[in-house]
């Protein structure tokens, strides 16, 4: 028997080891190794080959690149702000890089996949910036690794374009190393839109809807050598078996300018039981929802947190924050009394908090009593998306408070009803709306709203309705967006039907990137759709108008729930919403700055498709957003 290897020989020792575990006839090889004294030798000669035999490919290494966003197209993002500044100076406090990844990972290398022969590498443009792929190989990937690496990229709609752009950029990099790479790009986008990417030629092959099963089939071909194929879709299975699934963070130390802390996440279950018109879960979830096992979804949720105790924390590493904590919690008192707390804090590792980032929490009321009673043993406070029809349930929302449920994202969208019924969601009902939110601050549980104006009905009055409602209901945080066709949903298929796109919403003819539409638009901030009642401009202009209002110190004044001498909280309040409008939500930043913006009277000389302040908006350009933006 013998073995022929070539290149970097330890990862090919292990799969010729693994290929003897698993039974492959293995007799055709021949193993020419030199090992001087005193040092394992790497370079090894390939002789003895079988004329005529195939060599099958060795995947080397597989990165995770995440590109940036395209929030603010007509302005690039600087890091102006307080808490931008400190963070250029020491680096990211705290970040959630994504599950995906971790996920896809978690599972392929779970199921023997990918074996130990592949390095894993994260590039995440958001965090680290836009890292030039020179620099990716020469400091994350070891090119002699292997013969064949892949690279995965994944993307919602508004990043597709930065997706595209980066893969060119990656295969030029490794035309110059002479190795092979296959780009495959997942996603939002690309459940959405399977064939653009493999048709304007951008990538090699695309993973539509959920990766874990698709991915394995596109990384099998790889392997025995078959060629890729543009597509890879696999049907939603079940994930209710223990172990289906398999969240690995641990990808995320890969990172070259790693968060001091990262958001725990997990999820419990993929799917809605609604199918709002807007809505693009379900290209990517499939149109049922699927449960896991809750215990697999404690597990998840123990395997992150803080890296450090009280009694270790003296072997923590540099920098200001650590020299701080360190500090403070060698404190004899302080130490003693707030140690944990503090480390749980700002230590190294995962926030104590944790997101459930389902796409709807609550389907249904048997898997949301078992998820929550699942996770009450651990005693830590967490914070989920769901329908605001919870609020029908006071016992279950007696019971999400008792599990540690702090934060809730509901999907109010909008207080006209037409809006509401225009989106199929039999979840909201504005009549009992204020009941429902007030029901849910009642369990002690915090409301961040989100709302969506240009939807049916909608004239200039929305925007006071709307902060009207926030400010009786005092909403604690607030996210809005304006209608966007997502490709896919029923809203973009509205606008095709009727013609409805406005003329920048196609790729302008200058793009140095191919795309069908013009996707950087489609962040949630541009009007992209020709409203009805409304002109482009009102809308537009109505929107950044409620932004800043509800981010206005009156605003926030205004939405406080807790009483004048309740110091603690009214910091609390602040400090949240400070953080959303000026750093977490970029939008909300930008909207902020542009201090005309009026919800009426604007686009009176507007009132046709074009107005004034949209026309000729930019794409962004290759060096907007240079700055890292926030994950
Ligand atoms: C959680 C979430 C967020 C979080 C993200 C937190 C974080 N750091 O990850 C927050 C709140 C920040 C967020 C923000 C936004 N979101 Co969001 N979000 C979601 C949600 C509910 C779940 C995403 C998720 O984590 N799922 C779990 C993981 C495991 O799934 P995944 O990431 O999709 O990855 C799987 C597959 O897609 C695939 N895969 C993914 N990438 C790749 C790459 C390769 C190469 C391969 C092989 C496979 C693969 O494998 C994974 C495992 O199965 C989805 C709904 C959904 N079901 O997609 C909406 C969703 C993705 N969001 C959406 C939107 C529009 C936005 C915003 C633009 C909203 C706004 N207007 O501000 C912003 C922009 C964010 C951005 N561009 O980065 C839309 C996207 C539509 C589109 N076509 O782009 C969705 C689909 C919701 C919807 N209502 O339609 N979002
Ligand atoms: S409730 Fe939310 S996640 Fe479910 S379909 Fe509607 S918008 Fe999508």
């Amino acid at each position: 028997m013998g073995l022929a290897i070539e290149g970097y020989v330890e990862p090919r020792l292990v799969e010729f080891l693994s290929f003897v575990k698993e039974g492959l006839p293995v007799s055709r090889f021949l193993l020419i190794c030199r090992l001087p004294r005193g040092r394992v030798q790497r370079t090894v000669f390939l002789t003895g080959r079988i004329p005529g035999e195939r060599v099958l490919p060795t995947i080397g290494n597989v990165i995770c690149l995440t590109p940036r966003d395209s929030y603010v197209v007509d302005e690039p993002i600087r890091k102006k702000g307080l808490l931008g500044r400190l963070e250029g100076s020491i680096g990211p406090f705290m970040r959630s890089p994504g599950i995906g990844f971790p996920y896809l990972i978690g599972f392929l290398r779970k199921n023997g996949v990918l074996t130990d022969v592949a390095h894993v590498a994260v590039q995440h443009d958001k965090i680290e910036g836009p890292t030039p792929f020179e620099e990716i190989l020469r400091d994350k990937v070891n090119v002699g690794r292997g013969d064949h690496d892949v690279l995965f990229i994944t993307a919602y709609t508004d990043s597709a374009r930065e997706a595209y752009r980066r893969a060119r950029e990656a295969r030029l990099a490794y035309a110059a190393t002479g190795k092979r790479l296959t780009v495959v790009l997942g996603g939002a986008h690309a459940s959405a839109v399977p064939d653009e990417g493999t048709r304007l030629g951008h990538v090699d092959a695309v993973v539509a809807g959920e990766g874990e099963w698709a991915a394995s089939e596109l990384l099998g071909d790889i392997r025995e050598g078959r060629p890729v194929r543009a597509l890879y879709r696999s049907g939603f299975g079940r994930i209710r078996e223990r172990g289906a699934l398999a969240l690995d963070m641990g990808i995320w130390t890969g990172l070259k300018r790693r968060p001091q802390q990262i958001l725990a996440s997990t999820t419990f279950a993929r799917g809605c039981k609604l199918d709002c018109h807007f809505c693009a879960v379900f290209l990517t979830n499939g149109p049922a929802v699927r449960n896991r096992d809750v215990a697999d979804v404690v597990e998840e949720i123990r395997s992150q947190g803080p890296e450090f105790t009280p009694e270790t924390i003296g072997r923590i590493g540099p920098g200001l924050y650590n020299t701080l904590l360190r500090l403070l919690v060698g404190l004899p008192f302080v130490g003693r009394r707030r140690g944990r707390r503090l480390i749980s804090l700002m230590a190294p590792g995962f926030t104590h908090q944790f997101f459930f980032w389902d796409d709807n929490l609550y389907n249904a009321a048997g898997s949301f009593r078992a998820v929550c009673e699942a996770i009450r043993p651990l005693e830590r406070p967490w914070a989920a998306e769901l329908t605001v029809d919870l609020a029908e349930k006071p016992e279950l929302l007696k019971l999400a408070r008792e599990s540690g449920c702090r934060d809730l994202f509901l999907g109010i969208e909008s207080v006209s009803q037409t809006g509401i019924d225009g989106l199929d969601k039999w979840s909201n009902d504005t009549e009992s709306l204020r009941d429902r939110v007030k029901r849910v601050h009642d369990a002690g549980i915090n409301v961040m709203g989100a709302f969506v104006f240009g939807l049916e009905g909608d004239d200039r009055s929305i925007f006071d309705r709307t902060l009207e409602f926030i400010y009786d209901t005092k909403i604690d945080l607030v996210v809005a967006n304006i209608i966007q066709p997502y490709p896919g949903t029923g809203t973009f298929k509205d606008a095709m039907l009727c013609n409805d796109f406005l003329p920048w919403a196609y790729c302008p003819d200058g793009s140095d990137v191919a795309m069908d539409y013009n996707w950087p638009l489609f962040d949630g901030a541009h009007v992209l759709v020709r409203p009805r009642r409304m002109t482009v401009d009102e809308l537009q202009e109505g929107y950044y108008y409620f932004l800043r209002e509800a981010y206005s110190l009156s605003g926030i004044l205004r939405r406080f729930r807790g009483r004048a001498t309740d110091v603690r909280s009214a910091v609390s309040h602040f400090a949240r919403n400070y953080g959303v409008s000026r750093y977490g939500m970029v939008k909300t930043a930008h909207a902020i700055r542009r201090k005309g913006s009026r919800a009426v009277g604007v686009g009176e000389a507007a009132t046709g498709m074009l107005g004034a302040g949209l026309e000729g908006i930019p794409l962004l350009s290759a060096t907007a957003a240079d700055t890292p933006e926030p994950g």
